[in-house]
This record gives structure tokens, sequence and C-alpha cells, in this order.
């Protein structure tokens, strides 16, 4: 976030960068106005006037080779948090001249929640709907810093959130796969998506990273000065305790990685609403068995 950062922004105008006084749970808050906690979902709408409805942004019809990019946000009661993602991401995206979707993934009832499961559901009713080239799976308190982080896909599965200020911009681990990758529908496929049976926090994002290179791929990441997120502080929510069996269930993904995932997902839509500034599915993904 110095100037130089933003100067040598490259193609893009790195207007993200100024975000980090202004998100809640910050010591320091700017006396800017409106405050950032009385944001809202018009205000974002008013200030993407280019969105259309489903939280699309159809850059193809000036940029014919845009990337088809679609992001996938597994939610529950996290308004708060998404109304700052859509404020910071759809601009974000829009000059990176994408031609882009957001999907919120919303798990409907109280029992207990399933990121990755969210996320298999995400990959098929996207894929449904349009022949994506590139899908994001993306936390929901993830705000990226810098416009060189492109939302597009690689060779191989890229981890794009590797430089977090929760983790002091550096790679937590060398296999870390959480909070923000990018997969194109083959590199989903090969690795069976994700596993559906993590219920609860943890274990998930390293049994997606296990299935990558039981895929035979390997992780790609951008540069650890581009890769930077802010991740807007919270607590652990009611309904997403700590998994404890997540180190015996890891241990096996080498295992049970081609009889769960993508080939067996089940679920029932509840919902489909193509709102203005994202298009929201809520879904019943049923419980543990
Ligand atoms: C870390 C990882 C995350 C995931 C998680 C373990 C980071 C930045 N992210 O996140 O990718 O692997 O650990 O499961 O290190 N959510 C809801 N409602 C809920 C619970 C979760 O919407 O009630 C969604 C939301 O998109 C959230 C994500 O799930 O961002 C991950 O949950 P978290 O943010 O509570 O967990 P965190 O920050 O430890
Ligand atoms: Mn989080």
């Amino acid at each position: 976030r110095s100037p130089t950062k933003t100067q040598s922004a490259g193609l893009f105008q790195s207007r993200t960068v100024c975000l980090s006084s202004s998100l809640p749970g910050d010591k320091v808050v700017r006396s800017t106005s409106p405050s950032p906690l009385a944001l809202t979902l018009a205000e974002v709408e008013r200030k993407n006037p280019l969105v259309v409805r489903g939280g699309r942004y159809p850059a193809a019809q000036t940029a014919r080779l845009a990337t088809r990019t679609a992001v996938i946000i597994p939610h529950r009661s996290r308004e708060h948090h998404l109304k700052f993602l859509l404020y910071y991401l759809h601009p974000f995206l829009q000059r990176q001249q994408l031609n882009y979707a957001i999907y919120i993934i919303h798990q409907a009832g109280n029992y207990t929640f399933n990121r990755a499961k969210l996320m298999n559901v995400g990959f098929r009713e996207a894929m449904r709907e349009e022949e994506w080239e590139c899908l994001f799976f993306h936390d929901v308190d993830l705000i990226p810093e810098d416009d060189r982080n492109t939302y597009t896909c690689d060779a191989h599965p890229k981890h794009a959130a590797i430089a977090m200020d929760k983790f002091g911009y550096k790679l937590p681990y060398k296999s870390y796969f959480g909070g923000v990758s990018a997969l194109t529908p083959r590199h989903y496929l090969k690795m069976n998506g994700f596993p559906n049976n993590y219920w609860g926090w943890g274990g998930e994002d390293d049994d997606i990273g296990i299935r990558v290179s039981l895929g035979g791929m390997l992780i790609a990441r951008p540069a650890l000065n581009v890769g930077r997120y802010k991740m807007i502080k919270h607590k652990l929510d009611r309904g997403n305790e700590i998994n404890p069996r997540r180190f015996n269930m890891l241990a096996k993904t080498r295992q049970s990685w081609k009889q769960d995932g993508m080939n067996t997902v089940q679920y029932k839509i509840v919902r489909r609403e193509h709102l203005p500034l994202y298009t929201n599915i809520t879904v019943d993904i049923g419980t543990e068995t």
C-alpha cells in the first residue's frame, strides 16, 4: 500500500490499495463520509451501473476475447462481509475487463457449515448457466489488494490468496490452498472437485490441495507482492465449529478422493435468484451421514 506499489500497478490502476483503513473491525477508521459501516447494497449498485442482473458484467460485448470467469462464494449469515466484498470486487473485475458473474452459494438451514460441498454446488450450477472458462472459489471476507492479481486461470490450479494480512503477507505453509483459488472446469473435474464430507471449520482446504496433486497437477501462484488480500476480521461462526476429525480425514484423502467429490455430490436447490449484484443460489446440502 505504499505509493510505489500503486504506481507500479501496470495495466490496471490499483485503486483498491487504499481500502485498508475503511473495513469494519479495523482499529483505525478514517472519518470519510458516509461511514463504511453504513454502506448499502443499493449504493454498491449505484456505483456499478454496468453490472447487469445476476451480478454479471458482459464485457464480451466490447471485448470479444475477454475471459469468462465465475466467482463462487460459499455463504451463510455473512451479509455484512458480502456487502464489502461486492463493493470492492465488482470494480476490481471490471478494471480487469473480464466477462464475469458472481455466484453466492448460500447454505440453507442451521446445520453445520460445509464450505467445500458448497463449492461443488457452485461449480455445477454455474456451469449449467454458462461455459465458464475459469472459476474462482472465494471466501466472502477476502478483499484483493492488487489489480495485477488477475482473475483468470493458469495452466495449473492457482492459489491466489498467498499473501494475507492475517498471516503477515506470507504463505503460512507450503501446501496451503485456502481462501481464494482458481481452477478451469478441466482442472476441477480432473481432481473430482472438492470433498463433500468436511463439515465445520478446517481441513477441507488442505484436502483440496492434496487433490490437486493426486489429479496430477501442480499449484500455480501469483507473485507474493501481487496475491495480497485483506481479511475482514471476524470470529468463528456459530454452526461452523472446528472439525475435530479433519486430521484423520486428511490422512485418507488418497483413498477417498475418487469416491467422494463432484461425482457424488447431492443437494436440493431451494432458490435461484438473479439479483442486481449477484446470482444467489440457496441450497439444501443435507447433513452428515
Ligand atoms: C480459513 C480459510 C478458508 C477455509 C477455512 C476453514 C483463510 C483466509 N481462509 O478461513 O478458506 O479453508 O479456514 O474452513 O485462511 N462461511 C460463511 N458462513 C459461515 C461460515 C463460513 O459464509 O457461517 C464462509 C465464508 O465465505 C468464509 C468461509 O466460509 O469466508 C471460510 O470460513 P471463515 O472465514 O470463518 O474461516 P477462516 O477465516 O478461518
Ligand atoms: Mn475468514
